[in-house]
């Protein structure tokens, strides 16, 4: 099959995005664009497996169903779900499994996302359970299975470009939800819309979009993302660039606890005579809570404790911010650091590596460099 568009047609209205890849289409945001509350569409990162699927003309008929292990098969159209379940708006952070991927050494398998693979927008629609309590779960009800519109990346509809799951419990939970808005805007094309999946604090993989069925299933589902080492870390550490095949590993569920600085950007110059450098950024710890958030610039010699601001709901960002003393010109190299609410910090270099490069939660350092000194 061919390509029936360009691509990148997709990243139309997206603004300082940096292309990863064309064919699918993969854009991540510098961190420096990441620095509002909430992340504007035009600075949400894009990730796509697939092509873009044939465009869509009426929102409100499209249909989504939900089979498998249910009592009744359910087939809704998106003003049905509107209508017909209670509505919830929840801001909540969408990353991707292989954010900071760039930073395994050695290389891992897959896009180099640096730190832009993640961003945090308001989402609304209803909750799965809701809808997955109306077709009404039998006891053998174990694992959903998501389902597309996008064909493969080779255009291809007969196998869904990526199509992976959660077990019930995770579907279950109020915040994972069935979403037609983004921002208080229509879902825009390009992040699903139609309707999507939005399965907050798990890798961004399972937040299916242009969604057409969730397949009730009585075993781990098995659908491309599931498989082989798809998502999975080794249970035990693992020598880096050593072979995962032949070690326990075990499916990445709630993802590490993170920090970016959003403000100053990487490079940023100060005017001689700077003696403080006010920091801004945001953190986030998959299904957990941030418990705190330290700066350094002096390589971790002496830290500082960062202001956070309470998020709005569970899955929100934490931002934060701190302001700086510096002890005379030069330069600096800041550093972030966040804890989660049960203690586990972000290390210092890319730990827990793996072939497939997940789960890479090591800090973020900008450079800045305060004019020379008269
Ligand atoms: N149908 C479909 N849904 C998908 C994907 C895809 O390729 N096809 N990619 C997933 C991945 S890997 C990520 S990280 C998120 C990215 O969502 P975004 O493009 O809205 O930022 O969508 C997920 N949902
Ligand atoms: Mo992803």
């Amino acid at each position: 099959m061919q390509h029936r568009r360009d691509e990148r047609e997709g990243l139309g209205g997206k603004d300082g995005l940096s292309l990863l890849g064309d064919v699918p289409l993969v854009a991540e945001t510098p961190e420096e664009l990441l620095d509002d509350e909430t992340t504007p569409i035009a600075r949400f990162f894009v990730r796509n497996n697939g092509l873009l699927p044939d465009p869509v003309t009426d929102a409100d008929s499209w249909t989504f169903t939900v089979d498998g292990e249910v009592e009744r098969s359910l087939s809704l159209s998106l003003a049905e779900l509107k209508s017909r379940f209670t509505q919830k708006t929840f801001r909540m952070v969408l990353e991707c499994g292989g954010n900071g991927r760039s930073f395994f050494e050695p290389k891992a398998e897959g896009n180099p996302w640096t730190n832009g693979g993640v961003g945090c927008a308001e989402w609304t629609g209803v909750s799965l359970g809701d809808v997955l309590r109306e077709a009404g779960l039998k006891e053998s009800a174990l694992f959903t299975g998501h389902f597309g519109a996008d064909p493969d990346k080779h255009g291809s509809h007969e196998h869904q470009a990526m199509s992976r799951g959660v077990p019930i419990a995770k579907a279950l939970e109020e915040h994972t939800l069935l979403v037609w808005a983004m921002n208080g805007e229509t879902l825009p094309f390009i992040h699903g819309g139609p309707l999507r999946l939005v399965v907050p604090g798990w890798p961004g993989s399972l937040s299916q979009k242009w969604l057409k069925r969730i397949w009730i299933r009585d075993r781990e589902h098995d659908g491309p993302g599931m498989t082989g080492l798809s998502y999975r870390l080794p249970v035990r550490p693992l020598a880096p660039g050593a072979d995962a095949g032949n070690v326990e590993n075990r499916i990445l569920e709630s993802m590490p606890v993170r920090s970016i600085v959003t403000a100053p950007a990487d490079d940023a110059g100060y005017p001689a005579g700077t003696r403080t450098i006010d920091v801004r950024g945001a953190a986030w710890a998959g299904d957990d809570a941030v418990a705190r958030v330290d700066v350094t610039l002096d390589g971790g010699v002496t830290w500082t404790e960062a202001t956070m601001t309470p998020p709005r709901n569970r899955y929100d960002w934490t931002r934060w911010q701190a302001s700086l003393t510096l002890p005379g010109g030069g330069f600096y190299e800041i550093v972030a650091r966040a804890t989660d609410s049960r203690g586990r910090a972000q290390p210092f270099r890319a730990a827990n590596w793996n072939p497939n490069g997940y789960g890479c939660n090591t800090m973020h350092r900008v450079a800045v460099t305060v004019g020379p000194e008269v």
